[in-house]
């Protein structure tokens, strides 16, 4: 069994720690929790890169291999680094448990050595309407990210 974690960082209030475990199935499993957020939804995403030399504006876009649109986490036509939104209760703290089939943690899709990034507003999941919608979903800034590294 494969197992990942990525500790949130690059942040001066958003902390966290999320783990990554792959299912026998294939899927994988995401579980975690996320502080320090405003009350509401927030963008989740996967980014292509492990990169944090410009803080989680290095990490570059949503993890894309296939070439597709933004969109949400059930549709066909998404982004595999799309994982829709996390929501912070009023205490700013949201508790993420989500399973996903487009985020193996081993073969040539692997987001081992990737980033999850946290976002400052709510992913519209492609439908807003805005130009950023098919490429980010207009999720606005990233508040926090970390590095998705192997586990023991
Ligand atoms: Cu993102
Ligand atoms: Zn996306």
């Amino acid at each position: 069994m494969v197992k990942a974690v990525a500790v949130l960082g690059n942040s001066n209030d958003v902390k966290g720690t999320i783990y990554f475990t792959q299912e026998a199935d294939g899927s994988t499993t995401v579980t975690g929790n996320v502080s320090g957020l405003k009350p509401g939804h927030h963008g989740f995403h996967v980014h292509a890169l492990g990169d944090t030399t410009n803080g989680c504006l290095s990490t570059g876009p949503h993890f894309n291999p296939a070439g597709k649109e933004h969109g949400a986490p059930e549709d066909e036509n998404r982004h595999a680094g799309d994982l829709g939104n996390i929501t912070a209760g009023a205490d700013g703290t949201a508790k993420i448990t989500i399973t996903d089939k487009q985020i193996p943690l081993s073969g040539p899709n692997s987001i081992i050595g990737r980033a999850v990034v946290v976002h400052e507003d709510v992913d519209d999941l492609g439908k807003g309407g805005h130009e950023l919608s098919k490429s980010t979903g207009n999720a606005g800034g990233r508040v926090a990210c970390g590095i998705i590294g192997l586990q023991g």
